[in-house]
């Protein structure tokens, strides 16, 4: 198991509906990334810089962000780029982050 973070950025005055689109996310969505071994997903909100911080555990080094040719998440990143700073293809700008503590 591998932890992973990465930020995005959500688009001035689009928390409310960024957030409920999260709590109805996909169920087709969700069991990918499950099957695609992400076994916890966290997205927080830096409400004063619009920052989204994401955190994942995954089992193979790679994070939802690498399912770039799936069409689940083409139609979710089709769907949630008018709230989001996204690239040409539509998927959302992601800055990794390096980790530099941990405590279990
Ligand atoms: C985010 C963004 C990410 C996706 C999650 C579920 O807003 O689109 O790429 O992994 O939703």
């Amino acid at each position: 198991m591998q932890r992973i973070a990465f930020k995005m950025i959500l688009n001035e005055g689009q928390k409310e509906i960024y957030k409920k689109r999260h709590d109805t996310i996909w169920p087709e969505l969700k069991k990918l990334l499950k099957d695609n071994g992400i076994s916890e997903y966290s997205i927080f909100l830096d409400e004063d810089t619009n920052t989204l911080f994401a955190f994942q555990k995954v089992t193979n080094g790679a994070g939802s962000q690498n399912l770039v040719s799936n069409p689940i998440v083409k139609k979710w990143w089709d769907f949630m780029s008018d709230i989001m700073k996204v690239n040409s293809d539509n998927s959302p700008v992601t800055i990794p982050l390096k980790e530099v503590f941990y405590m279990d």
